[in-house]
């Protein structure tokens, strides 16, 4: 079946460097297939029009695509309702919502705010610029060699000053698969509330926001088969409502007066201005090509790409991995004999194979890591054993140029 959605992703059909393509950049975004690029095209040209505010039957019409999306959404990861799902960009703007607002409320001088020493800049900066504005400070949860939470020093991190816990479901430098239920009880048992950077995390492990038990979770719609420009943020009712609002502008308002405004209901006292409406209906039809496979199936797909490249990439000289946690998803990171991450990826491109290489928007992490950067490998649905065979082959080549 999966050998099958192949031909779902034309872009993968083409030559680069006179070599058939093999995309093994998907931490970083993955294609998309056709379903997908046919609900946003037929968006476009069948109901176009703004959402919410047109009596006209094509507004109506985006208005109650929209709203299914956000309902596709709420069911995918299992939220309680569906105003707890706010559309926005992506990973980054569901975090910067939430620091400057859940900040704005409740941080002040001396407050603590925790998250690790694996995160994304997406989960540093939006805290620093907070912190800066409030005089609160960053506590860091340090890893271990294996590149794991050290779960008795986060617990010794908690004190009466910590406001809020922001932690990465999945590395994707490390490919860690964070213990983030255990942690979302550790904070709970302090009254501190839990954001989950799901960026790589939301097709890692199936989520389920009210098993998990997290206060919000992040995540952004380019990284699994939707458009960019699309993301999300849940967040727990009682915090959403108690936070102000994020920018101002139509759609998040109630009544505007010069004197006063008083805002909108949730979640459209998040959502200012027009949304990407397309970005939404794609990112359903994403959800649902995910589920018509089945995301248990996925995930194994990826699991065993990763464990046979793992084991096949252990035997070309000079490997390294970087990462080697318990708990891995499909993200594999690697220095090979030394050498600078950049150069590998330039000899694989050349040779029709695309991965990431440099700090992985983790600058802390490397310092932490004490290397430059990485070359890193990640997988999605489309990818197969053979492809690993070619990009093995490649290494080992280039293992003997270096
Ligand atoms: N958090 C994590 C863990 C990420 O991996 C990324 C993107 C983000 C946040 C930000 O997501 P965005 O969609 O808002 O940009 N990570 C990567 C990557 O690893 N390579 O390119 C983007």
């Amino acid at each position: 079946m999966l050998e099958d959605i192949r031909t779902q992703f034309s872009i993968l059909d083409q030559q680069v460097h006179n070599n058939k393509l093999v995309y093994l950049d998907n931490a970083a975004s993955t294609q998309k297939p056709d379903c997908v690029l046919n609900a946003v095209d037929n968006y476009y040209k069948t109901i176009n029009s703004n959402v919410h505010r047109g009596v006209h039957l094509l507004s109506q019409l985006a208005t109650m695509e929209y709203e299914n999306a956000r309902k596709t959404v709420q069911q995918f990861i299992h939220a309680k309702h569906h105003y707890e799902i706010v559309f926005t960009r992506g990973t980054t703007e569901s975090i910067n919502l939430v620091a400057a607002t859940f900040g704005r409320k409740f941080f002040s001088k001396d407050d603590e705010i925790i998250i690790s020493a694996m995160e994304h800049h997406s989960n540093i900066v939006p805290w620093q610029l907070i912190a800066e504005q409030v005089g609160a400070k960053l506590k860091i949860v340090p890893i271990t060699s294996q590149g794991e939470i050290e779960i008795e020093a986060y617990k010794n991190l908690f004190s009466e000053k910590t406001k809020i816990v922001s932690i990465t479901h999945v590395s994707n430098v490390l490919g860690t698969i964070n213990p983030v239920k255990e942690m979302i009880q550790i904070a709970h048992q302090h009254q501190v509330p839990v954001l989950v950077d799901g960026a790589q995390g939301i097709k890692s492990e199936q989520v389920d926001v009210q098993d998990l038990d997290c206060d919000f979770y992040c995540f952004s719609g380019h990284k699994i088969y939707a458009p960019m420009g699309i993301g999300v943020l849940y967040g727990k009712e009682q915090y959403l409502e108690q936070m102000p609002p994020y920018q101002g502008g139509g759609e998040m308002i109630q009544k505007v007066t010069f004197e006063k405004t008083t805002f909108n209901e949730l979640p459209f006292k998040f959502e200012a201005g027009t949304p990407n409406v397309g970005g939404a209906i794609g990112l359903k039809a994403a959800i649902e090509f995910m589920q018509s496979i089945g995301m248990e199936q996925l995930i194994a797909h990826d699991q065993s790409l990763m464990r046979y490249a793992k084991q096949q990439m252990s035997l070309v000289e000079g490997m390294r991995f970087i990462g080697e946690a318990g708990q891995q998803a499909s993200v594999i990171s690697f220095i090979l004999k030394e050498s600078h991450p950049a150069d590998v990826g330039t000899l694989l491109d050349m040779m029709g194979i695309a991965i990431r290489t440099g700090h992985h928007c983790a600058e802390p992490l490397m310092e932490v890591l004490q290397i430059p950067g990485t070359a890193r490998v990640s997988f999605a649905a489309y990818n197969t054993k053979e492809e690993i065979n070619r990009l093995v082959e490649a290494l080992q080549k280039i293992s003997k140029m270096l």
